[in-house]
């Protein structure tokens, strides 16, 4: 059986060739023009970044590697007693482009959970927090702390080669995804349930069964299903949205530094440049309200709903909750996307998870989202400003949590954020192996964009 690593040096030098040939024959190649309007409508549908892992489709949404969503809920393994895609099988997918073996599957879930375990001070840190300090910003700070054992920084400081940033940089990653649950687990004890015990790490679990138990949900076998495809489906969704793209940049412009002062040795490890650090800004990306918070939020707008209207909600009755939430000049939570023009794929999965189990489609907040899905996208249509009317995965993640007992909402971003690693690490890993260079876009001002459009 393959290692990961084993997997991922197969296929590194095809893909540094196909890199060097794309630069060499196709280097001046025009892919679009730069209008004004991309540089004062946050590049909306500017290609301007190279991400391996996925890319988005405008209508069908997003393809891993190119396999759609159901071609990955078939081909890729679930765990021993499940159906669901897992995380391991998903980040093998990610990174390596292959569709992993059962045993490869099972032999990264021994590695994830051997180095599961958070370092003392890290417990100590988290432990440290005021409960009111929402979630996210307690994971990113944990996140950023376990950055004190990057294998990635230390080498950097011992002086390594170029060509071997991706071995250090995917020890970090696989270091970091490994804790995450720890990581995540431990905030949501601390809010929530202070003073209770968490589960210890079961060697022979995977990513999400642990995870599950460490939130005190264990034996839920539903809830681990519905947490094992969600956190598979959140992992990567190409790298132009905002958390994704931090990560990227983070380290793009951390190597900047690392870069002017190679001569200073000392400088070199304080570098930013870890999958850590990377990935703490991408959370804090992932933490806002347009983005990831959108869980959260979609949330709260249906309780909210609820709560106004009552048990007996007409779709009349919601149309008016729609036109009373776009009058006062707030966007819908779940519905719109930068990229996508259809309904998510990535909705239709949770909403299909959804209908094979009559418990959830009994439950009211699961039937509220169903009813809110059928008028609202005519609702934003009439209202003419959304250029995609329909919902994003964000209006149907959190009512089924809510369903098997996680109602604080304020934590649905945290789940977000242990599986965008999977993606966002990804690429950082391949961002390495390839050698891209520092990012470091033209900004104008106003006045150089008219100089130029007027010359
Ligand atoms: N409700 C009301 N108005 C909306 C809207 C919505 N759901 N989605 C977009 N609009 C508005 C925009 O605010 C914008 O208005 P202004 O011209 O007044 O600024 C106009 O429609 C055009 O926006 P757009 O081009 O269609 O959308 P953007 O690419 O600018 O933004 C997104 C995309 C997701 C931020 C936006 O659709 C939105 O705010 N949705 C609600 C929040 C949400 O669900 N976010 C989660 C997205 C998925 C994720 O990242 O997790």
């Amino acid at each position: 059986t393959k290692t990961l690593r084993q997997a991922l040096e197969e296929v590194i030098p095809a893909k540094q060739a196909q890199l060097k040939a794309l630069k060499a024959e196709h280097g001046q190649a025009v892919l679009g023009d730069v209008k004004v309007e991309h540089l004062i409508g946050g590049m909306r549908g500017l290609k301007s970044m190279l991400w391996e892992a996925s890319v988005l489709d405008p209508l069908e949404g997003i393809r891993f590697h190119g396999m759609t969503i159901p071609d990955c809920q078939r081909e890729l393994p679930a765990a021993p007693e499940g159906k669901e895609i897992i995380a391991e099988s998903m980040l093998w997918l990610l990174l390596t482009g292959k569709v992993p073996t059962e045993a490869e599957t099972r032999q990264l879930s021994r590695e994830l959970a051997e180095k599961g375990e958070l370092p003392a001070y890290v417990e100590k840190l988290i432990d440290s927090l005021p409960t009111t300090l929402h979630p996210m910003t307690q994971l990113g700070m944990g996140v950023a702390a376990l950055n004190h054992d990057s294998a990635f920084a230390a080498a950097y400081e011992k002086g390594i080669k170029k060509s071997e940033y991706w071995t250090y940089a995917l020890e970090d990653s696989i270091n970091l995804i490994a804790r995450l649950p720890a990581l995540a687990a431990r905030i949501f004890r601390n809010v929530y349930n202070p003073g209770t015990p968490i589960a210890g790490i079961n060697k022979e679990l995977d990513l999400v069964g642990n995870y599950v138990n460490m939130l005190g949900y264990g034996g839920n076998h539903d809830l681990t299903e519905y947490l094992r495809l969600y956190i598979s489906l959140h992992g990567d969704h190409e790298g132009g949205n905002a958390s994704a793209h931090t990560a990227r940049e983070i380290l793009a412009s951390c190597m900047d530094v690392v870069q002017a002062n190679a001569c200073l040795k000392d400088l070199v490890g304080s570098t930013l440049s870890d999958p850590y650090l990377s990935y703490a800004a991408a959370l804090y990306a992932l933490a806002g309200p347009l983005h990831g918070l959108a869980n959260q939020e979609v949330l709260r707008w249906q309780l909210n709903m609820r709560k106004e209207l009552g048990d007996n909600i007409t779709h009349e009755h919601i149309k008016e909750f729609l036109w009373r939430t776009l009058k006062s000049g707030q966007v819908v939570p779940g519905y719109g996307h930068g990229v996508l023009r259809n309904p998510d794929p990535r909705f239709t999965a949770l909403q299909e998870f959804c209908d094979t189990r009559p418990e959830l489609l009994a439950d009211p907040i699961i039937q509220l989202v169903k009813k809110t899905y059928d008028v609202a996208p005519d609702v934003l249509k009439e209202h003419g400003k959304t250029k995609n009317p329909y919902p994003n995965v964000d209006a149907a993640s959190g009512c089924v949590l809510h369903h098997y007992g996680i109602t604080q909402f304020k934590y649905y971003t945290v789940i977000f954020g242990v599986s965008r690693a999977l993606g966002a690490l990804t690429q950082f890993v391949w961002s390495r192996a390839l050698g891209l260079p520092i990012e470091r876009p033209k900004s104008l001002s106003m006045d150089a964009i008219e100089k130029l459009v007027k010359a």
